[in-house]
């Protein structure tokens, strides 16, 4: 148990002051999968994946990716494979799932592209032909921790079957140059549709995001004030067919994400009312103003009221990861 608390105490401490982190599970079609790789060096989490079904390429560190240049903006680093690929239903919902985050000045975004056959070979996919499926602006990771740090989009409903890596990013802007905290799953699209978004929906991530676009060299701060004139770099969403589905809002929204009082909460484009995320039940409450005070938590009753205030961790299971550590 001491054991157990102290790695913990590491990770807790790493959150605080590195900050940082990534997609930790994800919901398909009301199926969840939690993914293999929490953390980094001596704070490092390794979970075992329900029946070895992993299907996130995985990210060693914590850390940003700074460049937007660089390969490593696809799939976070390293990003490598991996065996499984998930089903999904095209049309379906996909809820991923992030540690408390702890940036809440940046916009997010979800993307998608083919692998051009078994996803499990498809190693560099920095140099493919995404579409976006999902923004949201400036305030779009205020949004995402106000929903229990989690949001679902809808895989559009007309999207031709075929294996895809789907792509989740959260960027802080809050010192730019702006941080990418991008990690991919491996899906497998099923259904009826036909469709191949055209080239007009369609970047390189190179391409789309060029660092010396505002929306990537200024700040929150800078510009929070004039947040309706955000415009997330890239191409313009694909939604799907007639129907729009690519940004469908789940049953549990019930007014949850509209409603940050935070400076930069403006209607954007790209910011529309339908996000997407759903309101986790879980409150980070607990864990946030730990870690908004600044200090580390040095004894176990501190420990165990941070954690006692957060039944989102407790939910995550990692509970459970670190007593297999
Ligand atoms: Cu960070």
């Amino acid at each position: 148990m001491f054991q157990s608390l102290a790695v913990v105490l590491s990770l807790l401490t790493t959150s605080m002051v590195a900050a940082h982190g990534g997609v930790i599970a994800y919901t398909i079609d009301g199926h969840r999968y939690d993914t293999a790789t929490v953390g980094s060096g001596a704070s490092r989490l390794k979970a075992t994946p329900r029946g070895g079904q992993n299907l996130q390429r995985p990210w060693t560190g914590l850390g940003p990716v700074r460049s937007a240049s660089s390969p490593e903006m696809a799939c976070n680093t390293p990003g490598s494979p991996v065996k499984f690929t998930a089903p999904a239903k095209a049309g379906g919902q996909i809820k991923a799932q992030w540690n408390p985050w702890p940036h809440n000045g940046g916009p997010l975004s979800v993307w998608m592209t083919e692998c051009p056959g078994d996803c499990a070979s498809f190693s560099n996919p920095h140099t493919a032909q995404w579409f976006k499926i999902h923004e949201d602006g400036l305030a779009g990771t205020q949004k995402l921790i106000k929903a229990g740090n989690s949001l679902t989009v809808t895989i559009p409903a007309d999207l031709k079957p075929g294996n895809y890596l789907i792509r989740h990013e959260l960027i802080n802007l809050a010192l730019p140059p702006a941080e990418f905290y991008p990690e991919c799953a491996q899906l497998q699209i099923t259904g009826s549709g036909s469709v191949s978004p055209g080239s007009q929906s369609r970047s390189t991530l190179a391409a789309a995001y060029k660092s010396s676009l505002p929306e990537l060299a200024q700040s929150y701060d800078t510009w929070k004030s004039k947040a309706n004139q955000y415009r997330f770099p890239g191409p313009a969403v694909y939604r799907g067919g007639a129907g729009g589905a690519g940004d469908a809002v789940s049953a549990s929204d019930a007014g949850g994400a509209s409603d940050a009082g935070g400076a930069g909460d403006a209607g954007g484009a790209g910011d529309a009312p339908s996000t997407g995320s759903s309101v986790g039940s879980g409150s980070v409450s607990g864990l946030m103003s730990g870690m908004n005070n600044g200090g580390a938590a040095t004894g176990s009753s501190g420990l165990s009221s941070l954690f006692g205030g957060s039944s989102l961790f407790s939910g995550l299971g990692l509970f459970n990861r670190l007593s297999q550590t």
